[in-house]
């Protein structure tokens, strides 16, 4: 049936949960409610504080359930308090946040705190009726949680999540049922003031119902299972989503039952529901060179089946408006419909008003002459303009910008970490700047900045670049302030230090290498670069065996400089095999070759 669409339901429900794989635990209701007012009272009474779980038993890296654990803390946690989960991967299911106010849950990044699902029950967390949450630098995994899943919301208000990643150690089929990173269902009362920004999520969806005031911001939503990327959708009549702010995302491959961006009626009967004031703006939604079939629109916007009768509801004052779609030139997919769809019909009785389609670029190959922008039942003060399509021969896609950049702090060093990009085709290396400059290159999404003093604030952003040189927008900033006070002599250093001597030298001759302070063992690097150029581009290197030996902390090569090398001011860098600079030498002059 053409568009027809209609979402698994797979809501919450109590009769499907059982028991966390090693624990006795009592089914919320009652008692968890009384035992969390407990919580509340004792909470009251005590100094907010930093909670860490391992305090509570918790033991991250082996077999065992940490669940219990992890409860206490949070039971235990008084107002304003921290739930800290020091590095490491934690074994949970089912941890009931329930009635609570002013708890932030947070980690060392989202790469190195890993709470992961564990035992029978479908979800991670479920927060029901609390307030003023945040959720940072966290990586969750679902674990192959069947269907829903995720960290649920009920009548939430004032939640903030970001700097995280949501992925899928056990990736499910897709196309089967919906399953979730973040999920605020329909519960008493709206979910209020929600903030999604800076995450990474991975064969998972987010969906936001029932809500007023939502930001989704500067996501990676990577390979949806089952209807939307991003989703937001009525649940049964009587049903209103407001003041939505969905910008600046990167959605990939969205080849689900309804597309990228989704607001729909669900069930397509549904009525006296409203959707009122969405920016949808400044969003990616990419299909990469590797994925086919079709189904879904970019962004989708109605009924998924407008066939169905319904009444009374209201699509209003929506803006999709500077919104990328890309499709790779080596995909197979492709759109059944529109790219932006709004789907309705004189039968779904509802018409699309104050709304705003303008500027959109597809790029898009567009053989079958597939419309790019289709509203149906256009409503009053419908505006659709310049909404631009170029053919594509080659990737001028971008990676997605980088997420959760944060730093883990090393004395004396900084030590920066961030969610992996996603690219259409894929990511060479990391730009990194500090302070607004070019100051390094990494193919991994971490960086160890040694070049650091006591006592400064340095800011940082990252940018990935792909095969093809595109680079990406570069990350939120992070200002990292180092320990101690600033120094007033020569600072002592204590990372490995490189130096060329002599400081001029003929192309076609040598100079020495000269090293020390290497603590490591792995594989290192003596390359010749032009300054200001990515650790990837050596003109030359060898290793600091000087081909021969082993490797030492301290000691020094005889460097061949290439005759055909042009003159010009030259640095050597010791390297590790993931092209990460441990220092840099002085710079030396290569001059014209002696004849
Ligand atoms: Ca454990
Ligand atoms: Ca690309």
């Amino acid at each position: 049936m053409v568009g027809a669409i209609t979402k698994s339901k797979e809501h919450y429900d109590e009769n499907m949960i059982t028991t966390c794989q090693t624990k006795k635990r009592v089914a919320p209701g009652l008692l968890n409610f009384a035992a969390s007012i407990v919580a509340l009272l004792f909470a009251s009474q005590v100094t907010a504080a930093v909670i860490n779980v391992r305090s509570y038993g918790a033991a991250p890296d082996d077999s065992i359930d940490d669940s219990g654990a992890i409860q206490r803390a949070i039971d235990a946690a008084p107002d304003g308090s921290t739930i800290y989960f020091p590095k490491g991967s934690y074994l949970l299911c089912h941890i009931m946040i329930s009635n609570r106010r002013g708890l932030t849950l947070s980690g060392d990044g989202p790469a190195l705190s890993i709470l992961k699902h564990h035992g029978s029950y479908s979800n991670i967390f479920l927060a029901m009726n609390s307030t003023d949450i945040v959720v940072t630098k966290l990586g969750f995994d679902n674990n192959g949680v069947e269907a829903f899943g995720g960290f649920i919301f009920y009548n939430a208000k004032r939640i903030t999540i970001t700097k995280n990643h949501f992925f899928d150690s056990n990736k499910q089929p897709v196309q089967y049922r919906d399953r979730y990173a973040w999920v605020f269902a329909r519960g008493r009362v709206p979910n209020e003031d929600i903030i999604i920004s800076d995450n990474l999520i991975e064969d998972l969806q987010l969906e936001i119902d029932f809500a007023l005031r939502v930001r989704i911001e500067g996501n990676t939503i990577v390979r949806p299972v089952a209807t939307a990327g991003i989703g937001i959708f009525t649940l049964d009549d009587y049903s209103f989503a407001q003041d939505y702010t969905i910008q600046r995302n990167t959605i990939v491959d969205p080849v689900v039952g309804g597309g990228g961006i989704v607001m729909h009626l669900d069930p397509p009967s549904s009525s006296y529901s409203t959707m009122k004031s969405f920016r949808i703006i400044d969003n990616r939604i990419v299909y990469t060179r590797n994925i086919g079939g079709h189904h879904a629109s970019a962004i989708r916007i109605g009924t998924g089946d407008r066939t169905q009768a319904s009444e009374g509801n209201v699509f209003d004052d929506i803006v999709i408006q500077n919104n990328v779609v890309y499709k790779d030139p080596g995909s197979a997919y492709d759109f059944r419909h529109s790219v932006i769809f709004g789907n309705s019909s004189t039968t779904a009785n509802f018409t699309f008003d104050n709304t705003n389609v303008s500027n959109n670029l597809i790029y898009y190959n567009n053989t079958v002459g597939r419309r790019i922008v289709d509203i149906r039942q256009q409503g009053v003060n419908y505006i659709e303009r310049n909404n631009a399509t170029y053919s594509v021969s080659d990737d001028v896609m971008p990676p997605a910008v980088p997420t959760a950049l944060t730093s883990y702090v090393s004395e004396p060093y900084v030590h920066l970490m961030w969610n992996p990009s996603i690219d259409n085709r894929a990511v060479d290396r990391y730009r990194i700047y500090r302070n607004g400059a070019n100051y390094g290159y990494s193919s991994v999404p971490s960086f160890v900045d040694r070049n650091v003093q006591p006592g400064f604030e340095y800011t940082y952003t990252v940018a990935a670049v792909d095969l093809n040189g595109n680079e990406s927008i570069r990350s939120r900033p992070l200002a990292v302030t180092t320990s101690g006070s600033a120094a007033t002599e020569e600072p002592s250093v204590a990372g490995p230090t490189l130096t060329a001597s002599p400081t001029t030298v003929a192309a076609g001759r040598s100079l020495v290498a000269a090293w020390k302070g290497l603590s490591s063992a792995s594989t290192v690097w003596v390359g010749l670069y032009a300054p200001d150029t990515g650790n990837r581009s050596y003109i030359r290197r060898i290793p600091v065996s000087c081909y021969f030996g082993t490797q030492q902390p301290a000691g020094s090569c005889t460097f061949f400089i290439p005759s055909s090398l042009t003159p010009d001011s030259y640095e050597l860098r010791l390297i590790d095999a993931a092209y990460t600079s441990l220092a840099t030498s002085n710079r030396f002059t290569v001059t014209p070759p002696i004849r």
